[in-house]
């Protein structure tokens, strides 16, 4: 049987990219499809106003192309939408990778044919073609989760998605704003939306913890610096468990003395960003460490703030990086302002959204727009809202009633010549996602190649690698504080979704190695068939 194309790629973010080059080098002919107009996955659809990425922008990129690395100029420390969408456009167009990629088009259904050993591969524009190999470039963050409020049609007024945010972009000024989420996507917006609207009124249910950015326009000379010692910082990156270059103190927090200790959050809290928590080793493994931190930033929240009870309402209760913890700009000040109110619906949900706003807590709620910053069906949401058909016709939501199990995060039993690039068991959203990303492409690359110069047609992952791996992901995750509350990475803001830490945490110099013996060992845990 002739094949229509040796690899279909889904998605067209920096995943599915990377994924289009690394196969067109090796020979291979490749589809990518992809659902927007444009390249950049997350970063074509996160419009809202103050989107940012939370990883330094000379960490957040590709380090494929040392050519691509030395000629990008970034300007921010913290690189806004705007910039990495520039940036995703600019490799589109470097490494000439449209001609292969068809917008507008999403893939609706991949089926396994079990005699061909080829997927054949359904799009809402009524393609329907074959390959040999599927690969899931589909992002961890990109199925936007509308909450199930009662009323929610009944809103008047436009309702904006943080995750599908309109790319006109949306003026409040002068208009009141509800908006309901405290998550990283409302704690960067939530200020901007306040500089422009006469009132914002926040829905938070959960207090989260978040640290300040200390964002600024890159130096120069610091930019030199880097772009001269590319490799070496690299390097460094890889060999931490988040893959991001910065300090690990490896002492623990109640080891050292509280003078000290202070000393150090303040260091970290001054400099900024996601390394606060590398301030000590044990931050997440040590409940009395962990409110160390804690109280670190309940303490700053309370210097903010200037209501005491506002910042009593503000504060996390929870554990400190147990969800991802925020990087901010002026989001505690923004509550100072007597146009912007806080109201807790975390004893009770949220009644329902009526025409006018909403109701909660027995009282009515009136604004003119709605955002909700209310996040992802995160990791499965995105393919499984693709019917995904492997052998015998099993589908791939059949498969994780119980939640995700793969082998490696990259492929499954059952659903030979699929891989997933990020996918869960894999470190993913719990690393630096660009070189996570780069290192799944570069992987999956060499996997197809080597089933290639095998001549064999079929790779599939045993079902006992897989359990073996699915044991291994829980047992690392229960390791840590992590799974102690109820955040996205488990599944638990998503009515009916199996609660199962999803990410590999077991760091990613860990998970690489495990990649690289599994290759050693001749692609350990599969089987070829011809
Ligand atoms: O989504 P979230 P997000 N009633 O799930 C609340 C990445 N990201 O888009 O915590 C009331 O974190 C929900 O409440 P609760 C980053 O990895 C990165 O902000 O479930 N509230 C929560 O407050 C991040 O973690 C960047 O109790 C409801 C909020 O909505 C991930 O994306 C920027 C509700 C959702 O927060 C997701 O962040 C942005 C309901 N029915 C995002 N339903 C950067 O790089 C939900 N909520 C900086």
């Amino acid at each position: 049987m002739s094949l229509d194309f040796d690899v279909v790629v889904i998605g067209a973010g920096f995943g599915g990219m990377y994924m289009l080059h690394r196969l067109r080098l090796k020979g291979f002919k490749v589809q990518v499809f992809e659902t927007g107009k444009g390249v950049g996955g997350t970063w074509y659809w996160n419009r809202y106003p103050g989107a940012r990425c939370d990883v330094e922008s000379v960490q957040y990129s590709y380090q494929f192309s040392p050519e691509l690395q030395q000629e990008w100029e970034w300007t921010e420390r913290y690189a806004t939408q705007p910039e990495i969408l520039r940036y995703a456009n600019h490799v589109a167009d470097r490494f000439d990778l449209r001609r292969d990629i068809k917008f507008e088009t999403r893939v609706t259904k991949a089926t396994f044919d079990e005699g061909a050993h080829a997927w054949t591969v359904e799009t809402d524009k009524g393609d329907r073609v074959t390959a040999r190999f599927v690969v899931t470039a589909l992002g961890c963050l990109s199925s936007p989760n509308t909450p199930r409020i009662p009323g929610l049609a009944d809103f008047k007024g436009p309702t904006y998605h943080t995750g599908n945010w309109p790319h006109e972009g949306v003026d409040f000024t002068g208009k009141t704003v509800g908006v309901i989420g405290t998550g990283s996507s409302a704690i960067q917006s939530i200020p901007m939306i306040a500089r422009q609207a006469s009132h914002v009124t926040v829905f938070q249910r959960t207090a989260n913890y978040t640290v300040p950015a200390h964002n600024k326009p890159l130096d120069p000379d610091h930019v030199r610096e880097v772009k001269a010692n590319y490799p070496a910082m690299r390097k460094r990156a890889k060999a931490t468990p988040p893959g991001i270059d910065f300090k690990i103190n490896m002492a623990s927090a109640m080891a050292t003395p509280e003078a000290e200790r202070q000393r150090e959050f303040q260091e970290r809290w001054d400099y900024g960003g996601l390394g606060f928590m590398a301030s000590f080793s044990d931050l997440l493994l040590n409940d009395e460490s962990n409110k160390t931190a804690a109280e670190f930033v309940h303490a700053k929240i309370r210097e903010v703030v200037k209501d005491p009870e506002l910042a009593d309402r503000l504060s996390p209760r929870n554990v400190i990086g147990c969800k991802r913890l925020c990087v901010d700009t002026g989001y505690w000040a923004t509550f100072n302002q007597p146009h912007v109110a806080l109201v807790d619906v975390s004893d009770q949900p949220i009644e329902r959204i009526t025409a006018e706003g909403l109701r909660a807590n027995g009282k009515d709620y009136t604004f003119d727009c709605l955002v909700l910053a209310t996040g992802f069906d995160a990791m499965t949401g995105a393919l499984l809202r693709i019917d995904i058909r492997g052998r015998d016709g099993r589908s791939l939501e059949e498969k994780w009633t119980e939640g995700p199990k793969t082998y490696l995060g990259l492929t499954m039993a059952g659903f030979p010549n699929l891989f997933t690039i990020t996918g869960p068991g894999s470190p993913s959203v719990l690393t630096n996602m660009l070189p996570s990303i780069e290192q799944h492409v570069e992987w999956i690359a060499d996997c197809i190649e080597y089933v290639r110069s095998r001549g064999a047609t079929l790779i599939e992952a045993s079902r006992d690698a897989e359990e073996a791996w699915v044991g291994h992901v829980g047992e690392a995750a229960g390791a840590t504080l992590r799974s102690s509350c109820s955040s996205w990475y488990i599944g638990a803001n998503i009515p009916g979704k199996p609660r199962v830490f999803m990410p590999y945490i077991g760091g990613f110099p860990a998970y690489i190695e495990r990649c690289e013996a599994v290759v050693k060992n001749g692609y350990e845990g599969f089987s070829l068939s011809f």
